[in-house]
């Protein structure tokens, strides 16, 4: 089925080994698709939704066991432990292969075994890469074809003699006991089982996109960011674009899709990518990403007309759910969604919804997965082959406290700073507790594939390639009061903060200075028409020397556990800023 010789063998040897009743190699047609969909309508693992009000479209209900990452059972196999660092679960390469290989024997049994090709990043490009996903999985081949870009083209490309990332999926027994996310950097390979779920199971994405390439993009030179890629229109016509890096299930999906206040006439919002962003230094100086993906797998509670309806049109059709709740029309349904609540709902076990007795009817992790190409924001630039210039870098946190609502690093370094001492609240995303703080540097606590101390370094070396780079910010849309409410509005709103961005990179917009970066000065925030108390205000752009002293000690104690590899600029960054807020408390 392959004239590459590298990937006809390794698909004998996955077959002879996972012995599948047959072998299918996906071209990722609409055939295919329409094949794929009835087999799984009649297994039982999609079930149609209200083809008047939502074509094409269909539920799938996962595994309870089985909704979200496992970053406890997802492992870096490089060959010296250092390499994957501190910051992810290791195992070394022969003994990983040795643990998960018996779970694949003759897993595919009674099975199909679907060889994906794919490609990661817009047809043409030279920063796009391939890779091969093996699976026993339709619900992932269906997925695979929103998400990435399946099929002949992309193996053309192997074909063309480029390099592909080989990574073996199945679903084994779904037992969470045989379940392993294993990578290993130094073969391009991933291997990955017992779990049917995006993050564990559509390799082309957290595996292969962000684990696997950003190891590649240190040895090579470039990033690979968990970061959505945004373009910020003016009404004089002028586009920014900005890159923002914020941990899942914080609102990367909706400030990609944002729709600017009414007060902001004549700004319009360009969506590149809502997730990954692959980012090279051009010969210009400037930093240009791509979006390495063509689908959004996004959080479906709390998405509303109100909270992001750019992604609510492009979910009315062709859209995969996950996980979701439905109402008696077989609508699909979840908390947050527009309207009343429907009296009578199915939740995202197939139960009656009992709000006492089942808990919430859409599972908080509930997703939907659905071509970027619908989006009505969709940017004319998304499949550019050389990608988007990026004015801006942001990252940003779940905070209820400390971190204003933004500030402006102070230079490069400093901003490598504030990207790595970067903490946010967990979410339902991953397996585990939900709402503690803990340190998730530029958003990458489970996605970086080796050494956070070597991966400061490469983020650093890039300031001295090049004057020409994007400025860097830190967000805070989540503080809270002292009775628990949002100060800030967040959605729409967050425009002001990015107006104020761009402004900034345009050498406009006041700005104070403060010990930890510098913070709007009062008025240079456009908050005309917003409805918010002036104390909140004051209290959301504030700096509490205390809270920060504080927050500068855990970030020192973080660095220790990182260990000896990160890099002295940083902890220097750290000295200068314990400094600074010591001579404020002292004054
Ligand atoms: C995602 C995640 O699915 O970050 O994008 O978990
Ligand atoms: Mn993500």
């Amino acid at each position: 089925m392959t004239k590459n010789v590298e990937l006809a063998e390794w698909v004998d040897q996955v077959s002879a080994l996972t012995n599948p009743d047959q072998v299918h190699w996906c071209n990722g047609s609409v055939a295919e698709h329409d094949h794929l969909t009835e087999l799984m309508l009649a297994s039982g693992e999609l079930i149609n939704l209200n083809a008047q009000t939502h074509p094409n479209c269909y539920l799938h209900r996962s595994n309870p066991d089985d909704v979200a990452r496992v970053e406890h059972l997802t492992f870096v196999c490089s060959t010296d432990s250092q390499d994957a660092g501190p910051n992810n679960n290791w195992m070394a390469p022969a003994d990983a292969h040795a643990k998960v290989d018996p779970l694949f024997a003759n897993c595919m049994q009674g099975r199909t075994l679907y060889v994906i090709p794919y490609l990661m990043g817009p047809y043409g490009s030279p920063f796009a890469r391939a890779g091969v996903e093996i699976t026993d999985s339709p619900y992932v081949v269906l997925n695979m074809r929103i998400m990435a870009r399946i099929g002949e083209r992309a193996l053309h490309h192997i074909e063309a003699g480029n390099s592909f990332v080989k990574g073996l999926h199945s679903i084994g027994d779904l037992d969470p006991e045989r379940r392993y996310i294993m990578h290993f950097p130094e073969e391009l390979m991933i291997k990955s089982i017992g779990s049917g779920y995006g993050g564990n199971a559509l390799l082309g994405k957290k595996c292969h996109a962000l684990r696997i390439a950003s190891s590649q993009a240190r040895t090579e030179g470039w990033l690979a960011e968990h970061m959505l890629i945004v373009g910020i229109e003016s009404p004089a016509g002028e586009t920014h674009y900005v890159a923002a890096a914020f941990p899942s299930a914080c609102g990367k999906t909706n400030l990609a899709m944002l729709v600017p206040p009414a007060e902001f006439e004549g700004w319009k919002v360009w969506t590149v990518g809502d997730d990954i962003a692959w980012m090279h230094l051009g010969e210009d100086g400037q930093l240009w990403a791509i979006n390495p993906e063509a689908g959004f797998f996004g959080v479906a509670p709390g998405t509303s007309l109100k909270t992001n309806p750019n992604c609510m049109n492009a979910l009315g059709r062709n859209a995969i759910y996950t996980n979701v709740a439905v109402n008696e029309e077989m609508q699909p349904w979840w908390e947050g969604i527009d309207g009343e609540k429907p009296a009578v709902l199915t939740d995202w076990q197939g139960r009656k919804h009992e709000p006492q007795v089942t808990g919430a009817a859409a599972h908080p992790n509930a997703r939907f997965t659905v071509s970027a190409s619908q989006c009505p924001s969709y940017s004319a630039e998304a499949n550019s082959p050389k990608g988007v210039p990026i004015s801006a870098i942001i990252f940003g946190g779940r905070r209820s406290t400390a971190a204003p609502l933004v500030f402006e690093a102070f230079d490069w370094e400093h901003g490598v700073f504030a990207g790595a001492s970067m903490a946010s609240e967990t979410t339902a995303a991953a397996t585990g507790a939900v709402g503690q703080v803990r340190r998730d540097p530029m958003a990458m606590k489970p996605f970086c594939g080796y050494n956070f101390g070597d991966y400061w370094a490469h983020w650093l070396s890039f300031g001295k390639k090049s004057e020409k780079l994007p400025k860097i910010f830190h967000v805070n849309w989540f503080r809270k009061d002292d009775d628990g409410k949002f100060m800030w509005p967040g959605f729409g709103d967050n425009m002001r903060a990015l107006e104020w961005i761009i402004n900034r990179c345009q050498g406009k917009g006041e700005s104070v200075k403060t010990p930890i970066g510098l913070v709007p000065e009062s008025n240079s925030l456009n908050i005309a028409g917003l409805d918010i108390d002036s104390g909140d205000m004051q209290a959301l752009l504030s700096i509490d020397a205390k809270v920060w002293r504080q927050e500068i000690d855990e970030i020192e104690a973080y660095f220790d556990s990182i260990g000896e590899r990160v890099p002295a600029e940083l902890r220097e960054q750290a000295r200068k800023i314990k400094l600074a807020l010591e001579q404020q408390l002292a004054a």
